[in-house]
């Protein structure tokens, strides 16, 4: 077997072992961040349980951290308290990113991590199989119950050699996506081995599996072994590791080699993560902005490649320079080494461990001007700034483009020398702003800004829709619900709602949700139409409930990424897919009717619309019965209701 296929066999509660088929599995330890948590807890205040079922569960406060107005600090006191009283760990504001603080402290070699937040596979880097999920998924998983996912297709990435100087893991991850791309991966797990894995130590495999979200895949492992060890024992925690490697006849669904001494520099270009350039494709290209950060690329391996080369240096005068070190860790840790100083003299801002910039908390570039990113996503507008141009990029990349205020191919100089980094024998570790459950249970705290998961009716026989938008590839959640400043209304539908879709919406002209809810006023139900991929990116299910409480019943598209169409399943709304050429005659039209639905979902017959113009398309979907039971009742709060 592979690593993937141990994992699962060993976490198996239900399903068959073939790719495609859905299959339970036990979930050991649960994630969850501030900007999807406080849904998650709310759902999981409705199940009704005493206590959490899982080996461990983790809060972090790190999205919403800026504190404009009472919303946020309202989250974290809901968020501290509701931990309390049912057995999880809080770790609060400044303790870092979720990913980078869990693959620190918490992650384990061997163990399954469900995580409310789409970069959980972080985890694979310390050979855990760690997938992403919307909220009430991870609500369930702390509930006990099993989640359900498609036993995947895994594909083997073959590493060979080592990585040239100047050539990083996030070098490694932006091939593999100019090779696999955002979009069809949806099903499959990457698993990487060879020999060039032991070159690697536990933060760059974290590097590549964190952003290997971004090819929309299930989650991305590297096998257990001896730099495993290394790296749990420098963090004081020898005792977590297990061995686990694949076996000598292990095979792959499919095999891509990468050889690591033939990489290069390489730079995502907006607006995708895989719009990938080989450096001397951008070479000379004026930068404005740089910024060291996010889940990605902050761990102290990364802030210490930096800060060697800026010692005795500075940034250029035209670059805005920030970092924001990945966990409260590696602050320490800088601060202690030196390596702090050494970016203040540099000229660099130092913002909070926390995810700031990456998810538009603040520092929006300026019009026209090139940011380049450690991070993982560039999607249009995410950082706050319309139109904004974010290339993504290797720390080592990042910083020589901040002296040197363009983008150089960082092995074409001989003024800085190759920092050849030692990870360190011992890591600061105190834990102390991770806050275990009190003895005695906590009363909730619930302050006027946070309300309550909407509910749903069931599925209805015949949807007479009205179609709300015509959309084309490669949608994601933050084209659907925007996140920077709108995320201080996580906790409060019925003021997000107000933003489905807020990107698209013209000045002057009626917004996505003034045209839903006139529909859903007449009676009316809401569709959206779509081409490939909708729904990349985040796993934030407000990207579903906030069309559901709109009123939308189905979204028709040529393919779905898989944790949003899991949270629209949730949430009581059909995902349906379309062909190419009938996706055009619906483009035509402005009204469908789908007739008698609920029962052709039950006996599994086509589903038929007619749209206004008199034609009739055929619509598909791949629904498992579980998921029908799911949608026919319109979401899984109700169907858990149901059951209690
Ligand atoms: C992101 O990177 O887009 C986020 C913010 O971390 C999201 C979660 C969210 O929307 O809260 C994610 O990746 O799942
Ligand atoms: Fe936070 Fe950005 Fe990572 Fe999402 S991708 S968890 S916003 S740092």
């Amino acid at each position: 077997m592979n690593v993937t296929e141990k994992i699962l066999s060993n976490h198996l509660v239900f399903g068959e072992k073939k790719a495609g088929a859905s299959v339970g599995i036990k979930i050991d330890q649960t994630l969850t961040q501030d900007a999807t948590g406080t849904m998650a807890y709310l759902e999981f205040e409705a199940l009704g349980k005493e206590k959490v079922e899982t080996e461990l569960s983790l809060s972090y406060i790190d999205h919403n951290t800026a504190q404009m107005g009472p919303n946020n600090m309202n989250d974290h006191l809901y968020l501290r308290s509701v931990a309390g009283r049912f057995g999880i760990k809080c770790s609060l504001p400044g303790n870092g990113i979720c990913h980078q603080v869990h693959l620190e402290r918490f992650g384990k070699p061997g163990k399954t991590l469900l995580g409310s937040d789409s970069h959980t596979p972080t985890g694979g880097g310390l050979g855990m199989l760690a997938i992403g999920a919307g909220g009430l998924d991870v609500a369930l998983a702390m509930g006990g119950e099993p989640f359900t996912v498609k036993w995947p297709k895994v594909i083997g990435v073959k590493l060979t050699n080592s990585l040239p100087e100047w050539v990083a893991a996030k070098d490694v991850i932006l091939k593999l996506l100019s090779i696999l791309t955002t979009k069809g991966n949806v099903g499959c797990v990457v698993e990487y081995f060879g020999p060039g894995v032991r070159t690697l130590s536990v933060p760059q495999r974290a590097t590549i599996t964190n952003m290997g979200a971004e090819l929309g895949v299930t989650t991305s492992v590297f096998p257990s072994d001896e730099r495993t060890k290394e790296f749990l024992t420098a963090q004081g925690r020898a005792n977590d590791f297990t061995e686990l490697i694949s076996d000598e006849d292990a095979s792959y669904d499919k095999i891509i080699e990468i050889d690591l001494a033939k990489l290069e520099p390489l730079v995502a270009m907006s607006p995708s993560p895989d719009n990938v350039k080989s450096i001397s494709e951008v070479e000379g290209t004026k930068v404005g902005q740089v910024i060291i950060g996010s889940c990605t690329n902050s761990s102290y391996r990364d802030l210490t490649i930096a800060a060697s080369m800026l010692r005795g240096r500075r940034v250029h005068p035209d670059v805005s320079f920030l970092i924001a070190p990945g966990s409260r860790q590696v602050m320490q840790m800088i601060d202690r080494d030196g390596s702090l100083s050494t970016f203040l003299t540099a000229g660099a801002r130092i913002l909070e461990s926390a995810c700031g910039p990456c998810i538009g908390q603040g520092c929006s570039p300026a019009e026209g001007i090139v940011s380049v990113r450690t991070f993982n996503r560039n999607f249009s507008g995410r950082t706050g700034t319309p139109n904004d141009l974010v290339f993504l990029a290797s720390p080592e990349t990042a910083v020589m483009a901040a002296i040197c205020g363009e983008i150089v191919d960082p092995r074409k100089q001989d003024v800085i020398k190759y920092p050849q980094i030692e990870e360190p024998e011992s890591y600061d570790h105190d834990d102390w702003l991770v806050v275990p459950p009190p003895r005695r249970r906590p009363e909730i705290r619930r302050a006027s800004t946070i309300g309550e998961p909407p509910k749903n009716a069931p599925l209805p026989e015949n949807i007479e829709g009205d179609i709300l938008i015509k959309l084309g590839d490669k949608i994601t959640t933050d084209h659907i619900m925007p996140a920077g400043a709108f995320m201080k209304f996580r906790s409060n539908i019925s003021e997000y709602a107000k933003y489905v879709f807020n990107c698209f919406n013209e000045e002057g002209k009626e917004s996505f949700y003034e045209r839903a809810l006139k529909v859903k006023n007449a009676g009316h139900h809401g569709i959206i139409l779509a081409g490939l991929s909708y729904g990349q990116g985040s796993s934030r299910e407000h990207a579903a409930i906030c069309p559901m409480y709109l009123g939308v019943k189905v979204v028709i598209a040529l393919s779905f990424e898989r944790i949003h169409s899991a949270n629209l399943i949730n949430f009581g709304i059909l995902p349906l897919t379309v062909s190419e050429e009938e996706l055009e005659k619906l483009r035509g039209c402005e009204k469908i009717s789908i007739k008698d639905v609920r029962s052709k979902l039950k006996v599994g017959e086509p589903i038929k619309a007619s749209t206004d113009d008199g034609k009739e398309i055929t619509l598909s979907h791949t629904l498992t019965e579980k998921d029908i039971e799911t949608i026919l009742a319109g979401g899984k709060l109700n169907l858990f209701a149901a059951k209690k």
